[in-house]
């Protein structure tokens, strides 16, 4: 499926552009409205009848700007396992991201373990144990309805005890304008920074790529709810044409991606590549 760039060229191939025209299709392709305006303000800049490609290209450069060159490696402690937090709405691929995360690491040579912090669904608990068995990544797992923080507790224990690297933390998909669950989040943080300070030391706040602009928002509290949002797995990349979101979330949140996923199976995921993305996904 087309992209939100070549859709604008096409848009654009035979026809002078209008700038109107173009910030709509900047703003429909989830950039964001302070993203859009400086790119429209920077190619009116340039005070020369542009063509497509030259907008195109522009378009392309100011959001590969943006967006870190680099994408760092993952935090880790000097001591003990670095623990990740996957948070995010319903729906949108947390727990798939964790475990693809998981054999990402595995693969990488790195000891993995999975805390099953979504107590609230037994199904969600039973997600993550089948696939503990699938790629023998050990498992710390709560009652149904136990609290999540407690959860991360034992595991935090338990990681500590079997020298395990990384502590991947599947939690509970919750509203983002529910007061209560998100509060919860913040819980979950100040009982992990008693294990370790620094823990958790990152906190990955999962997007669905199709869900556009309302996952500005969705990051936006999120963030306001955790002393810290380390990066962005954006999923669902895969097919939709969309992605501009991850350029919205960078420039208004300042909250850099850091892996995409590009499809139900495990092995769909990747670390995130700017050039690469705004060559082929955008
Ligand atoms: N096509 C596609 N589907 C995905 C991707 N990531 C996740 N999914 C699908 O999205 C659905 C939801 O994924 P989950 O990982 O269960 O989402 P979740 O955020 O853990 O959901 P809750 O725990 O209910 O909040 C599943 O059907 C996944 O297969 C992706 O990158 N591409
Ligand atoms: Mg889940």
């Amino acid at each position: 499926m087309a992209g939100l760039f070549s859709k604008i060229a096409s848009r654009f191939r035979k026809t002078d552009i209008d700038w109107d025209d173009l910030e709509e299709e900047l703003i429909g392709g989830d950039l964001g409205v302070p993203l859009t305006m400086e790119i429209i303000d920077d190619l009116r800049d340039r005070g020369r009848s542009l063509t497509s490609d030259d907008v195109i290209a522009a378009c392309r450069e100011e959001v590969r700007k943006l967006l870190p060159a680099k994408t760092p490696p993952m935090a880790r402690p000097s001591n003990g396992p670095s623990i990740v937090l996957v948070v995010g709405v319903n729906g949108v691929g947390k727990t798939t991201s964790t475990v693809k995360l998981g054999k990402w690491l595995k693969n990488q040579g790195h000891q993995v373990m999975f805390a099953a912090a979504d107590t609230f669904r037994a199904a969600a608990i039973e997600q993550l144990e089948i696939w503990s068995q699938r790629l023998d990544i050990p498992i710390v797992k709560g009652a149904y309805k136990a609290d999540p923080s407690s959860v991360c507790y034992a595991a935090y224990q338990s990681a500590c005890k079997k020298g395990v690297d990384f502590l991947l933390c599947d939690t509970a998909g919750r509203l983002h304008n529910r007061h209560n669950l998100m509060q919860e989040l913040g819980k979950m943080e100040r009982v992990l920074g008693k294990l370790d300070a620094d823990a958790p030391h990152e906190v990955f706040i999962v997007v669905d790529a199709t869900t556009g602009s309302n996952a500005v928002s969705q990051a936006k509290e999120f963030q306001a709810a955790l002393s810290k949002m380390t990066g962005l797995i954006v999923t669902k990349l895969d097919g939709s044409g969309k992605g501009g979101v991850v350029a919205a979330i960078q420039k208004q949140l300042e909250v850099s991606p850091r892996f995409i996923g590009t499809g139900e199976s495990e092995d769909d995921f990747e670390e995130f590549d700017a050039q690469r993305f705004v060559d082929q996904i955008l």
